[in-house]
């Protein structure tokens, strides 16, 4: 009910715009203060994000349809969140319950898709095409992926650019990093190992989004400016063995997703960024632990930026509650 509800707000907020491809959409509220995030990977900071944008766990799948192997086998709940210029940002949070650790593959990020990993896709300009980029680097133009791996041995380094032709043993790739990229994550019991039972992982980054990925570095790379009514796509698989040798292990996915979503950006789900707060000028850069900022934008960076009301969004609801 509260979902249909959301669709049929947005409908009317959004009446007259193409939508993109058939299936699921999501909509991704506006972080209304980027300077109070902390990427921690606790979402204490995440108060603000309405439920009405999460994934629950009961709308985490199989992506092939497999029933879970227990009840306790995997859940996961999702937030987005975004910022515009000069902050950039693609804020993300999860929380995850897991009956089996596997993190056989640690040690070496460009292996972490062999263990339980978070997987994602990205397409920010929505043009669709092959990311991989395995054998044909090219393919980047159309999007990337990351892998971030619950266990991992050096913090400072969470994630894992994936899938970047010619240059698997570099991984993880520049973008994944200060200042480009920041993630934490919390792992409990703290002492959990390879195929420890019942964990609890949480996971929160931080991105700056990219049209077109050099591995090579910032130079060729086509940033992706955040704005209000994009649609984008994204692609979320947790990668779930459960066993000491992998993998056939569970892929799960918010539902509507596609098999293939983090090869095939047109399998993707679109994600549609809104704006949930009174006004998207004279944003305040970075967050706490999660840099100054987008570093293309740097320069509109100013000093004396506050952060912006987050009212918006509850008067909507307000007005549809009446
Ligand atoms: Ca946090
Ligand atoms: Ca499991
Ligand atoms: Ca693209
Ligand atoms: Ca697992």
């Amino acid at each position: 009910m509260k979902r249909l509800t959301l669709v049929m707000i947005l409908s009317l907020a959004f009446a007259g715009m193409a939508f993109g491809h058939a299936g699921t959409t999501h909509f991704v509220p506006t972080v209304p203060d980027p300077t109070a995030m902390n990427i921690d990977g606790d979402d204490a900071d995440w108060g603000w994000h309405d439920d009405d944008f999460a994934t629950f766990p009961d709308d985490i799948v199989d992506i092939n349809g497999r029933a879970p192997t227990s009840d306790g086998d995997y859940s996961a709940l999702i937030r987005w969140g975004w910022t515009p210029p000069p902050d950039n940002g693609i804020y993300f949070f999860t929380r995850v319950f897991d009956d089996t650790l596997r993190a056989a593959d640690y040690e070496t990020k460009g292996d972490w898709w062999n263990s339980d990993n978070l997987s994602h896709a990205f397409d920010f300009d929505h043009g669709g095409g092959v990311v991989t980029g395995n054998s044909e680097v090219s393919e980047l133009e159309n999007g990337y992926r990351i892998h971030i791996a619950p266990f991992y041995a050096n913090a400072e380094v969470g994630m894992s650019m994936g899938g970047l032709a010619g240059d698997p043993a570099e991984s993880p790739h520049w973008s994944c990093c200060d200042p480009w990229g920041f993630m934490d994550r919390i792992l409990l019991p703290a002492d959990a190992d390879h195929l420890s039972a019942n964990v609890e992982y949480s996971i929160e980054y931080k991105i700056h989004p990219h049209d077109v990925y050099d591995p090579a570095g910032p130079d060729n790379t086509v940033p992706h400016v955040n704005a209000a009514d994009q649609i984008v796509h994204l692609a979320a698989m947790f990668e779930d063995g459960d066993g000491p040798d992998n993998n056939n292990g569970h892929r799960w996915i918010a539902a509507g997703g596609e098999a293939g979503d983090v090869q095939w950006s047109d399998n993707m789900v679109d994600h549609i960024l809104i704006q949930t707060v009174d006004s998207l000028e004279g944003y305040p850069c970075g967050s706490i632990n999660g840099g100054n900022g987008d570093p293309r934008f740097a320069e509109q960076c100013a000093s004396t930026a506050t952060a912006v009301d987050n009212a918006t969004w509850a008067r909507i609801k307000s007005h549809i509650s009446k």
